[in-house]
């Protein structure tokens, strides 16, 4: 009798590409994992992190059952308990709370970015809603970029990423698919082979920097004037498409004038480029079609972020680069038009409940009053390893008056600091819904593996507390089957996904999988026109497409970004790193500081303090240092990472964190 069997699931991790996969099980046991067809651009193929989920699955860190703390905060020492006195424990907690202070003083406090409509929003949300719950501002990423894209667009589905192959130039603003988004770099590649250009915009040398026709290495948070120098230039140089303009935008003029403040030589030399450079990136983009510009998340997580994204979306629409396959811009699609939402299955209406925006965590916990915050309950996340302010974040964690929830996969240095810590299943061993945010389908990828220990998904979990808490009500969906039903029965589309997602668990949001924008699809903003300078977020920003100088200072004047790690997603996987983190700089700044590769250094500045070891590498410019973003406390010397060097401080929309806002002095430590 054949043991194995492989079965066809989704990887709903948060990762642009949504590969559908192969998984190959033995007695309920993950042994293989490969990328299958299904989707438009996995082509057979996954990334490395995912061919090796089964040492995640299996491996030492996972929690395999409810423990309570034995000791004080951190300790490590835990006490295993069953679900029903975990459960039980929680349930007290928090019903005595909610009696007390009120349900506000609960703050629940996910991401979710690795989540699908199942194990994110569906019954987590409604118990909270239920219990009155302080809401979450959920601002880690692409809350500037949402903000912007909306503003100008309203829903509009981007070009599609097998799309790019027709494009004649490729733009990469702050993106770096070698690391976050692999299927786009063959596509790429195919459309350099046909002839395409392709322009980098990063202040590293990323992989695709390298092979890349310009490189503009920009100082990070300058991307601004940039952008704005070159729709100023595009007008004066009569490269503008007037006729698309007029029938297509508003607000025109406004953005003109304010983009005409900037030449390209002062956008240059603040954003410390050559202006010859620039100057051939206008051209090229003037002068090429179809082109696209694929613009990325580095980019926004500074003051300056929401307004750079806002620019560089407007590019296409002054060039005229829409209208033809393969040209405009890709920022995130999860606005196809699929015409659903998971708000349905919910069962319970937003709330008026107080708004927590979760990217000032130690705020939140230090400063709220009325209620203060008693109960955090953690899912989705982990924000030791990607919250701001990494040291306030654990000494507020490490407080005996704060009740610590975290439901997990694994040991992570967050639920190091719960009182209760359950365990929680992994994609695969749950059902999951998800669209992509890159590519634009949608998966229902059933559980195919049988989860280890006791752990239990997100809406065993919630459900379980809900009834426990007697906040159930008669018709609510409680089942996977009842919450996908409850999620497509009030859409108009619904009926279709689902006839699309039971006979191949994948569906595609309309009869065309890669709409043309301005040809198949058109901005759903109210007048139907691109909104160039949307008043809304003009209040938002207080003066959209203003400048904000740089926040370096002589005592720290670095900048410090923090971007993605290719073996990681965030901090998930995080455990299986065994190479310790490096900071990485350019050879100019560590000579001048007397650093050399290999040297263990000390970065800080106002806000904290990193020691970790150097890497030297010509391939970040100077004025810039790189500590990767998802390191956990064991891949540096004293236990802190990028955040504890980042401010609680928010972009100018979408209040969005300014993690590549960081600014340090670097200096070699003694050997010890
Ligand atoms: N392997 C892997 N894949 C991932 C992730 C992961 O952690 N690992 N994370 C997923 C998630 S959550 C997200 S949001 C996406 C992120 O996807 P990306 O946006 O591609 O990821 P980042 O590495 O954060 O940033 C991209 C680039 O922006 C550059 N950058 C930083 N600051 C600036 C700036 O001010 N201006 C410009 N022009 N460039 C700047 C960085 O040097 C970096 O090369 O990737 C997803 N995919
Ligand atoms: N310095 C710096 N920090 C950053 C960034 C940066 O650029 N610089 N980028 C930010 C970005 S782009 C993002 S998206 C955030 C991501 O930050 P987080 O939202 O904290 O994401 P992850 O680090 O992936 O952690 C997700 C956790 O959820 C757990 N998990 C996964 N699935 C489930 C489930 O079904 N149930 C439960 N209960 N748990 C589950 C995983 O095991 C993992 O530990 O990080 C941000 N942090
Ligand atoms: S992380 Fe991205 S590339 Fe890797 S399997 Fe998942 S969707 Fe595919
Ligand atoms: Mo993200």
């Amino acid at each position: 009798m054949p043991q194995r069997v492989v079965h066809h699931s989704a990887c709903p991790l948060d990762c642009p590409d949504l590969c559908g996969l192969a998984v190959t099980v033995d007695e309920g046991k993950v042994v293989e994992v490969d990328g299958d067809r299904r989707g438009p651009i996995t082509d057979g193929f996954i990334c490395g992190k995912v061919r090796k989920i089964a040492q995640h699955l299996y491996g030492d860190h996972r929690v395999l059952q409810p423990r309570v703390r034995a000791g004080a905060k951190g300790s490590g020492a835990w006490r295993t308990v069953s679900w029903d006195e975990a459960l039980g424990l929680v349930a007290d907690r928090i019903a005595s709370i909610r009696a007390r202070a009120g349900g506000e003083a609960i703050l629940p406090y996910h991401y979710g970015g690795s989540n699908g409509w199942l194990t994110e929003g569906a019954l987590a949300t409604r118990f909270f809603r239920r219990l009155g719950a302080s809401n979450l501002d959920r601002t880690f990423c692409a809350a500037a970029t949402t903000a912007a894209t909306q503003g100008l667009y309203g829903k509009l589905p981007g070009v599609a990423l097998e799309d790019f192959e027709h494009a004649r130039l490729i733009v990469l603003w702050g993106v770096n698919p070698s690391a976050t988004g692999i299927h786009l770099v063959p596509v790429i590649e195919r459309a350099r082979g046909a002839g395409a250009k392709l322009v980098v915009v990063d202040p590293r040398r990323t992989p695709l920097a390298r092979r890349a026709d310009l490189w503009l290495p920009v100082r990070p948070g300058a991307d601004l004037p940039v952008a704005l120098a070159m729709i100023g230039a595009l007008f004066a140089r009569g490269h503008a498409d007037r006729a698309f303009l007029a029938k297509h935008a508003a607000q025109v003029d406004e953005l003109h004038i304010r983009a005409a403040r900037w030449s390209i030589a002062d956008a240059a030399g603040v954003a410390g480029v050559e202006a010859k450079q620039l100057d051939r990136f206008v051209e090229l983009y003037a002068r090429s079609s179809p082109a696209v510009i694929r613009a990325g998340w580095g980019l926004e997580r500074n003051r300056n972020g929401g307004s750079a994204v806002a620019a560089i979306l407007a590019l296409p629409a002054v060039a005229g680069k829409f209208g033809v396959r393969g040209g405009g811009y890709t920022m995130s699609n999860s606005d196809a038009r699929w015409g659903v939402s998971s708000e349905s299955a919910i069962g319970e209406p937003p709330t008026t409940r107080r708004v927590v925006n979760m990217s000032d965590l130690p705020g939140a916990l230090r400063d709220l009053r009325d209620p203060r915050v008693e109960c955090l309950f953690v899912y989705n996340c982990n924000p030791v390893a990607t919250a701001p302010d990494q040291a306030a974040v654990i000494a507020q964690l490490a407080r005996e008056d704060l009740f610590v929830v975290v439901h997990e996969q694994v040991m992570t240095d967050t639920a190091a600091f719960a009182d209760v810590v359950l365990p929680a299943t992994a994609f695969l061993e749950h059902r999951e819904l998800r669209r992509g945010y890159g590519v634009m389908r949608m998966f229902d990828s059933p559980a195919v593996a049988t989860p280890p220990g006791e752990a239990r998904s997100n809406n065993q979990l919630f459900g379980a507390l809900i009834e426990r808490l007697g906040l159930g009500r008669p018709g609510d969906a409680v089942t996977d089957d009842e919450l996908v039903a409850a999620t497509f029965a009030a859409h108009d589309n619904g009926a279709a996904l689902r006839a699309q997602l039971a006979e191949k668990h994948v569906a595609t949001p309309g009869p065309d999988p890669r709409p043309v924008p301005f040809v198949d699809v058109f901005p759903s903003t109210p007048d139907g026109k691109i909104q160039l300078v949307p008043p809304g977020l003009d209040r938002e920003a207080r003066g959209l497409y203003e400048y904000r100088a740089d926040p370096g200072t002589e005592a720290h004047p670095l900048a410090l970004i923090s971007p993605a790690l290719a073996t990681q997603i965030s901090s998930t996987f995080g455990q299986l790193r065994e190479a310790p983190g490096a900071l990485e700089m350019s050879p100019h700044d560590a000579t001048v500081r007397g650093i050399s590769d290999g040297d263990r250094v000390r970065v800080w500045n106002a806000t904290g303090n990193v020691e970790c070891q150097v890497r030297i590498t010509p391939d970040v410019r100077a004025g810039v240092c790189v500590l990767a973003k998802g390191l956990w406390r064991k891949h540096t010397h004293n236990g802190f990472t990028a955040n504890a060097l980042v401010p609680a401080a928010f972009a100018d929309l979408g209040g969005q964190a300014a993690y590549n806002d960081a600014r340090v002095q670097v200096a070699k430590l003694e050997a010890v």
